[in-house]
């Protein structure tokens, strides 16, 4: 389902970067689901380069149960840029929920001028894929921009017009990048540091995916591939309190 979307990303990103391998902890990178489950892969992919800290991909192939493609782009701390942020999820091919964004480190107005409001023209274009559905476990103002794609959909608008808007904002995302003056001051430097790694702290703590995960592949590995890969800058909640 989400294939040629994985393609995509992979061949964009290798003809814009230089790219370097950004190493998955032992045992992450690719697992089967657990004996007795629904059988199902994991495969994850992860790189850096110049620009670009963490690119990181995960395919879950479950067959005609469930196909998702999940990415996560952080910029490296001296760009303030918003995260680049896609969730497909297709399940049963007739439930298709659509997740894609910007994700902004900051919600002041002078940093959505900058960086959100560019997109608005893009994400006009796409008004079937901008539906005003609820988030249970997200906060729709944080690390969400108001020109996000959200939608529920159907399996033949996921090979069109997903797709189209898929390349369309990956593009965008790519200039804005291009365009990006790096910043010098150590203290604006540090801020986005600190953004980047609440950004994994929270979605540590909401992601849905979690039970998921732990269906498929058992606790301990879920909870590892949590921690140690999807948002390796966030602290464990036991520790954190501990
Ligand atoms: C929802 N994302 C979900 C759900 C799952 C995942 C299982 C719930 C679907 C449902 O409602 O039935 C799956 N999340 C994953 C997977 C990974 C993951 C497989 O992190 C990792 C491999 N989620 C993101 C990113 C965005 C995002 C980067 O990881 C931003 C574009 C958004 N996912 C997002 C949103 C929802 C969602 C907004 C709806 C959740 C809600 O209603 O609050």
């Amino acid at each position: 389902m989400y294939k040629p979307f994985l393609q995509h990303l992979e061949t964009s990103l290798n003809q814009r970067f230089e790219l370097h391998s950004h190493p998955i902890p032992e045992g992450l990178e690719h697992r089967e689901s657990n004996p007795g489950r629904s059988p199902a892969t994991i495969q994850s992919w992860c790189y850096q380069c110049p620009e670009l800290r963490k690119i990181r991909y995960t395919y879950i192939d479950a067959g005609e149960v469930s196909q998702i493609l999940n990415s996560v782009i952080y910029p490296r701390h001296h760009y303030d840029l918003p995260l680049l942020g896609v969730d497909f999820l297709s399940f049963g091919k007739v439930k298709n929920l659509i997740v894609m964004d910007f994700q902004p480190l900051f919600q002041d107005e002078a940093y959505l001028d900058k960086y959100i409001a560019p997109l608005k023209a893009l994400h006009d274009r796409y008004p079937d894929l901008s539906q005003d559905l609820e988030m249970k476990s997200y906060d729709a103002n944080q690390y969400f921009s108001k020109y996000l794609l959200f939608a529920k959909t159907d399996a033949e608008t996921v090979k069109t017009r997903v797709f189209e808007a898929f390349k369309e904002y990956l593009q965008l995302y790519f200039q804005m990048l291009n365009a990006a003056e790096p910043l010098a001051d150590l203290e604006a430097i540090q801020r986005v540091r600190q953004a980047q790694k609440d950004y994994d702290q929270y979605s540590a703590e909401r992601d849905p995916a979690a039970g998921l995960f732990k269906g498929y592949f058992g606790h301990d590995w879920s909870e590892r591939f949590l921690h140690e890969f999807l948002f390796e800058d966030a602290v464990p909640l036991t520790a954190a309190v501990g």
